[in-house]
């Protein structure tokens, strides 16, 4: 079979995004081995030709049907798959499935018969989720940065929008390019269906969520800017925890000045 890269242009695009964006984040250090999935949904840009190919796998059970990615096209992750190698080779590493008609099952359409990521479940709900909302959300990632994970070991962080203020004034980019913060989602089995309710229940005020002592997981029209969100979180953190390990508390920009942010950048 000719490769979907050549044949759907706009897929061969995707693909090269989600390339790069896993590079960074080995880089980054939040991929430990198989560490983190991406998704990204191709059905509104594919080309019919790929459409229309025929399934290369038997179907798999989603575990929940649905109902507004009918028919839909993504890009998976593989299960057990290394975002380094997924960086350089992405067909070996992901596929593109299509989900069934009825919203119940997927099948791998191209290249390889590459089983998909082992958070499908979430990351399927959540395109189902921002389809049925309207949204032009089209991409989901999830990666393990260190910094993010080891504060929300803290309990005192997980209280609502605690943590994501804090990060908010640690620098103003963050404020500007993260505007919605940073929900909780508290922890639950990886992989499972409770982790997946419990991350759409928080995009409805959120477009990064924390997945406690596990990672974060964020949506946004296309990888790049769910990394971007992601990276700008971590840069706060990271400039806190630099702030601590000298022997003080940072102060962090005070509530009117980020008032005054929100109004000058109508963010
Ligand atoms: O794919 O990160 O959450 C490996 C994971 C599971
Ligand atoms: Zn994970």
């Amino acid at each position: 079979m000719d490769s979907i890269l050549n044949i759907c242009p706009a897929t061969a695009k995707a693909v090269n995004d989600v390339a790069e964006v896993a590079g960074y984040l080995w880089q980054k250090g939040w991929a430990e081995r198989n560490g983190g999935n991406i998704t990204v949904n191709l059905s509104d840009s594919a080309a019919d030709a790929a459409r229309t190919l025929q399934p290369i796998a038997p179907p798999t059970p989603i575990g929940r049907t649905l109902p507004h990615i009918k028919g839909g096209i993504f890009f998976c992750k593989g299960t057990n798959k290394r975002m380094r190698d997924l960086a350089r080779y992405p067909m070996d590493n992901g596929s593109v499935i299509r989900v069934s008609d009825d919203g119940t099952n997927y099948s791998i359409i191209a290249d390889k018969p590459v089983k998909p990521t082992s958070e499908i479940i979430s990351h399927l709900s959540i395109h189902n989720y921002l389809v049925g909302k309207g949204s032009n959300y089209r991409a989901v990632v999830h990666t393990h940065p260190i910094d993010l994970v080891a504060m929300s070991h803290n309990p005192a962080f997980l209280e609502k929008d605690l943590l994501g203020t804090l990060l908010w004034s640690m620098i103003p980019e963050t404020r500007a390019f993260c505007p919605r913060g940073l929900g909780i989602a508290p922890y639950a089995l990886p992989g499972s269906a409770e982790l997946a309710d419990a991350t759409i229940a928080q995009l409805d005020e959120y477009d990064v969520v924390m997945w406690e002592k596990h990672g974060v997981c964020s949506v946004s029209e296309n990888v790049g800017e769910a990394f971007d969100m992601i990276d700008t979180l971590s840069k706060s953190a990271q400039i806190y925890l630099t702030a601590k390990s000298m022997g003080f508390e940072p102060e962090g920009i005070s509530p009117e000045k980020m008032e005054e942010m929100k109004r000058v950048f109508n963010l």
